[in-house]
């Protein structure tokens, strides 16, 4: 395996409705999309950063940035791959800039599948036909508006509902949703909005029976979580806070985290959401697959990892249609009556992206040739 050319296509999609969260509201989505040319094959990745460094420090320049300046020259130097596997470890001296890795290693895992004449989830060890998917609902501005969105979403069949919660948003609402949708697989994601001074918030919030509660304090906490666990029946789920396979292993250790949404960008790469995977695994510890709003490219990819073995629970990994008036895959990713996507069975990611649409959402694109 070896990239004769490298474009980076940075992209924008309008979002059906604005998403918003703790930490701000996406409306528009850019992002980018890399493509890695070798002979007949194209592997594809999508880089996950936002324009702005509020969920992560990463942005979409800084991935730029260190791919153009630093990965892309560091793989063409490198020449041949036997596995991907490889990519993460070359990229290993460059300290975190994890979404820019993950963008290009994702696009080397997918050439490595087409080549082999498999999908990705056979390439990376996945074992299932279907994986069960929930939705992420971002916060609302009344209550009967979240109440609609709800009802709808159960009646399309997702398995698990996660709600966004803020300060001032949080247990009323997650009472409100209990009240009137009895007993439906919920949880809250809080981006990091509170600090253990909220304690008495998520006391309450201990009654109501959720799956879990996401990243309720810091996003570079691995401690004060450990101290909220130790106080909720809820488990934890880490999000922010976990960026590779050491982390996961501390948080384990110190009881800060009772499963973990895991994103391929967060963490890096494919090569690296499969450790954190085992680990738990060993550990007793389900995973699930977060989401960052990707497009078909990304979400081709979650629905890949997902395939694996530990995700036991629900993922983010939501339909096209609930993003998007239009993909740029075919076909679209579709969510079942009873809440599954079908893993595709086709070589690479399964999914083919359009090039009409992909140059209709384009907005700037640069190739890089070795
Ligand atoms: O915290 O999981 C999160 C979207 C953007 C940034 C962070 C998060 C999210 C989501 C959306 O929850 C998941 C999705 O539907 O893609
Ligand atoms: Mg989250």
């Amino acid at each position: 395996m070896k990239a004769d050319k490298i474009v980076l296509r940075k992209m924008q999609m309008n979002l059906k409705a604005p998403f918003q969260t703790s930490f701000g509201t996406t409306t528009v989505k850019e992002f980018y999309i890399t493509e890695l040319h070798c002979g007949d094959h194209i592997g594809y990745g999508e880089c996950v950063a936002d324009w702005d460094p509020l969920y992560n420090e990463e942005t979409i320049k800084t991935c730029l940035h260190i791919s153009e300046d630093f990965l892309i020259p560091m793989l063409f130097e490198h020449g041949e791959f036997a596995h991907p596997d490889e990519i993460s470890k070359l990229f290993k001296p460059i300290r975190r800039n994890n979404m820019a890795k993950s963008a290009l290693e994702g696009a080397y895992w997918d050439l490595y599948a087409k080549q082999q004449g498999i999908s990705l989830a056979q390439a990376i060890g996945g074992t299932k036909e279907k994986i069960e998917v929930g939705v992420s609902i971002g916060i609302q501005e009344n209550l009967d508006d979240l109440y609609r969105l709800v009802e709808n979403f159960i009646a399309q069949g997702y398995r698990r509902m996660k709600i966004k919660i803020k300060p001032g948003k949080d247990i009323d609402v997650m009472r409100g949703l209990r009240q009137r949708f009895g007993n439906v697989p919920m949880m809250a994601d809080a981006n990091s909005a509170y600090t253990l001074d909220d304690i008495d918030i998520f006391r309450q919030m201990d009654e109501l029976d959720l799956l879990m509660i996401e990243q309720p304090l810091a996003h570079d906490d691995i401690h004060d979580h450990a101290k909220l666990q130790a106080e909720l029946k809820t488990p934890i789920c880490l999000d922010e806070s976990i960026h590779s396979y050491e982390d996961a292993r501390k948080a384990i250790e110190m009881g800060s985290t009772r499963t973990i949404n895991i994103k391929i960008g967060r963490v890096g790469g494919i090569t690296e959401s499969i450790k954190i995977h085992n680990l738990c695994q060993s550990h007793g510890i389900p995973v699930w697959c977060g989401g960052m709003l990707e497009s078909g490219i990304g979400r081709a990819h979650n629905i890949a990892i997902t395939s694996l073995p530990n995700f036991k629970i629900p993922g983010d990994t939501s339909a096209s249609s609930r993003y998007w008036t239009e993909d740029i895959i075919n076909p679209e990713v579709v969510v079942s009556a009873d809440g599954t996507i079908t893993v595709p069975t086709g070589a690479g990611i399964g999914y083919e992206p359009v090039p009409a649409l992909l140059d209709k959402y384009t907005l700037d694109k640069k190739e890089f040739v070795r």
